[in-house]
């Protein structure tokens, strides 16, 4: 099995960005070589810092499915599609950011004074509304493929501003605070790209290339990749409901938020993932 876990409000608390709470965890599924692919909202900035802290080997999936980072030596041959760039194969899904700043200069033009882009926020402010350090707010500021806004104005604008982004061509996704306004990529494409690549690198050793996939979000940003998946897990949020799925099997809502929501969820599946014995090496 592979699991695809998105970060804030899953994997690392919500307030605290700690992930301590699902650590043992993490090192029982090394332990099986169950990978832990991330997929997550966040910059590679900002990923390669939690990705490396972790311990992980894996590839990771940045800016809400943009684009694929595959360490060299994930994988025995060369990705499919993916271009060597920044240390990594990588393989992209989404436009650059200007054209989304673009998009997001006429949004301006009907709710000036309703939003702040995250390019017009100075690095305090981005510390201030997210509780980032500096550091990791500059992180997060390094942006390649789209733009996240923080919306100031009434929800029934907000509806009205996510239409409007629709209209002119952006496919805007809702995170734990803020609304990405970015391409039609996302969390579901990245996954099922990337499990067609495992897949197709176990056909070159030889191994069985039925995988199954478990995704883990607290988010509307999570459900393309909650719908995609063989096993569905909604991490329980302080600040939103259960993001909606239109499955109903194979779904698993936690109890706990955020990593120890992770922790109980996956120590509920370990049972299952060791009898079904596809776990990749
Ligand atoms: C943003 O991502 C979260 C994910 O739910 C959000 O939309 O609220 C991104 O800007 C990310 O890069 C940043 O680390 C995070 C901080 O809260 O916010
Ligand atoms: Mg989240
Ligand atoms: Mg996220």
């Amino acid at each position: 099995a592979l699991i695809f876990s998105d970060l804030d409000g899953t994997l690392l608390d919500h307030h605290s960005y700690s992930y301590e709470a699902a650590l043992s965890t993490l090192q029982t599924l090394a332990k099986m070589n169950v990978p832990v692919i991330l997929n997550t909202s966040k910059t590679a900035a900002e990923v390669k810092v939690i990705h490396k802290e972790l311990g992980l080997a894996t590839p990771f999936i940045i800016e809400n499915g943009a684009a694929i980072y595959m360490p060299k030596n994930a994988f025995a041959a060369k990705p499919k599609e993916a271009i060597w760039q920044d240390g990594y194969w990588v393989k992209t899904f989404a436009s650059k950011r200007s054209h989304w700043l673009g998009i997001v200069a006429k949004l301006k033009e009907r709710f000036a004074g309703q939003f702040e882009g995250f390019s017009n926020m100075s690095l305090e402010r981005i510390s201030e509304v997210t509780g980032l350090s500096n550091t990791d707010a500059a992180a997060a500021a390094k942006r390649l493929y789209g733009e996240p806004v923080l919306w100031t104005g009434t929800d029934a604008n907000k509806t009205l501003f996510i239409e409007e982004a629709r209209k002119l061509g952006a496919f805007p996704l809702v995170g734990g605070r803020f609304i990405h306004i970015c391409g039609d990529s996302n969390k579901g494409k990245a996954l099922t790209w990337l499990s067609k690549e495992y897949a197709r690198q176990r056909v070159n050793k030889g191994l069985t290339t039925k995988l199954s996939t478990i995704a883990l979000g607290d988010g509307n940003n999570d459900i393309a990749m909650l719908e995609a998946a063989t096993i569905a897990v909604r991490i329980k949020s302080p600040v939103n409901p259960p993001p909606p799925l239109t499955r109903q099997d194979g779904v698993y809502t936690s109890t706990q938020y955020g990593p120890s929501g992770w922790r109980e969820s996956i120590e509920n599946i370990i049972p299952e993932l060791k009898n079904n014995n596809t776990n990749t090496g």
